[in-house]
């Protein structure tokens, strides 16, 4: 058992509860949070190791969309329109998923550990990155991803997939979770959609997707026109869309842990029947501006109760995998009508609803969730509890100490 005191603790509770002054007992789970003249009383004794001044601890940051795979581009990708991007991943993709080797991927893992994120959603589209990701402290769920629309290569496709989950299931523990992505509505058959669901019911495992990215997208999927019918035409042999997008959503009706990633061109309807499946919108800001140049519509989620993830998506749409990165370009992209309030909902997205989304007991630090804890320490002294969030979003680039399932990291 160990205690740390803190000047503050952000719980990230259900109530985002912040507590001045703070402590928290914990071994593997999170055993008590107070404040530190209530923990001190309770565990007398019990040595505490403090902090020190403008100290801040919080749950672990919970990336829910990201792709290894693509960690070697930095300059490789053309941004700014999404066929212009896909086009050059076409290109560049052999040899990108190359560069990207197993020491490549773990050196960006402990990064990512040191910038304060302790589990990931990692979307996986050929297995590459699995070594890395079992080999790192940080907690993964491992998404084997499923994509191709042609119909007569349905069954190689599954095939190839059903082999890849199978690889991971075999070396499932409490840190590696084999899950399932489809890649995205304009990508995947519906019968290979169907089949892989299925196995994701009969297996309980957690499901993502790409969903409504570009207004390429959006009108291929609505009316079989614009920039993908050339792309289909030509690649494919393709004249029309496999599905539409309700279509799409109602395949995954009676999931759990699922969600949809990006979401910018979704109509209010689309929205509304995310939330109804109980699925979660993975946010990724940075990603949607440089291949897109769009935002997703955050005040309209907020309005609707549709709730959001954060994830950095890969280094093929960013220049960074850091979640505090990615929480201040949250911050500054979105012109909320209250940037303080804003940023606390920001971290709840990035460490609660992670975790929710991925169906993990995680990102909050209340009694019996896992003790995912990261330290931070704050440039000077933040006055008014409310200007907490804000403050620990402008100023993170690395944390202190990162603690998972309770060990020191
Ligand atoms: O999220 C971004 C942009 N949208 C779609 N796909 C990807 C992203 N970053 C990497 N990808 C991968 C995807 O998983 O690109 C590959 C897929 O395997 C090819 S996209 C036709
Ligand atoms: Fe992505």
């Amino acid at each position: 058992m160990k205690i740390l005191s803190a000047s503050w603790i952000i719980t990230c509770n259900e109530d985002s509860a912040i507590i001045k002054d703070g402590a928290i007992v914990f071994d593997e789970k999170i055993i008590d949070v107070g404040t530190k003249e209530f923990i001190s009383e309770k565990y007398k004794g019990v040595e505490i190791e403090s902090l020190g001044q403008n100290s801040v601890l919080m749950p672990g940051l919970i990336n829910s969309h990201v792709h290894l795979e693509f960690s070697s581009n930095s300059t490789t990708l053309k941004y700014g329109n999404f066929m212009q991007w896909l086009n050059s991943v076409i290109a560049s993709r052999e040899e990108l998923v190359e560069k990207a080797s197993s020491k490549l991927i773990s050196k960006k893992l402990s990064k990512m550990l040191k910038s304060g994120t302790t589990t990931i959603g990692a979307i996986s589209s050929y297995s590459l990155d699995m070594e890395a990701c079992i080999n790192s402290a940080i907690n993964t769920v491992y998404f084997t991803e499923v994509i191709g629309s042609k119909a007569d290569m349905i069954d190689t496709l599954f095939a190839d997939f059903k082999a890849r989950l199978n690889s991971a299931k075999s070396k499932a523990n409490k840190s590696f979770i084999p899950a399932i992505a489809i890649h995205s509505p304009y990508s995947v058959h519906p019968f290979l959609v169907r089949e892989t669901l299925n196995l994701a019911r009969e297996e309980n495992l957690s499901v993502s997707s790409h969903f409504l990215e570009s207004p390429e997208e959006f009108e291929w999927l609505h009316r079989n026109e614009g920039g993908f019918l050339e792309f289909f035409k030509n690649f494919l042999g393709q004249e029309k869309s496999v599905t539409e997008p309700m279509e799409f959503l109602n395949q995954f009706t009676g999931l759990k842990n699922l969600s949809f990633t990006h979401c910018v061109e979704a109509s209010d309807n689309d929205l509304l029947k995310i939330k109804e499946l109980k699925a979660f919108v993975n946010h990724c800001v940075t990603s949607n501006r440089l291949l897109n140049n769009t935002k997703l519509n955050i005040d309209k989620l907020i309005d609707l109760k549709v709730p959001f993830t954060i994830g950095t998506d890969g280094l093929s749409s960013n220049n960074s995998l850091s979640m505090f990165d990615e929480l201040r370009n949250c911050l500054m992209i979105h012109l909320h009508k209250n940037p303080i309030s804003f940023s606390k909902t920001l971290l709840q997205a990035a460490t609660l609803n992670g975790a929710k989304a991925l169906g993990l007991e995680k990102g909050e630090l209340s009694k019996d969730k896992d003790a995912d804890i990261i330290a931070i320490t704050l440039p000077d002294k933040v006055k008014e509890k409310e200007d907490l969030c804000m403050n620990v979003i402008l100023h993170t680039k690395f944390v202190n100490k990162v603690y998972i399932g309770g060990n020191d990291v």
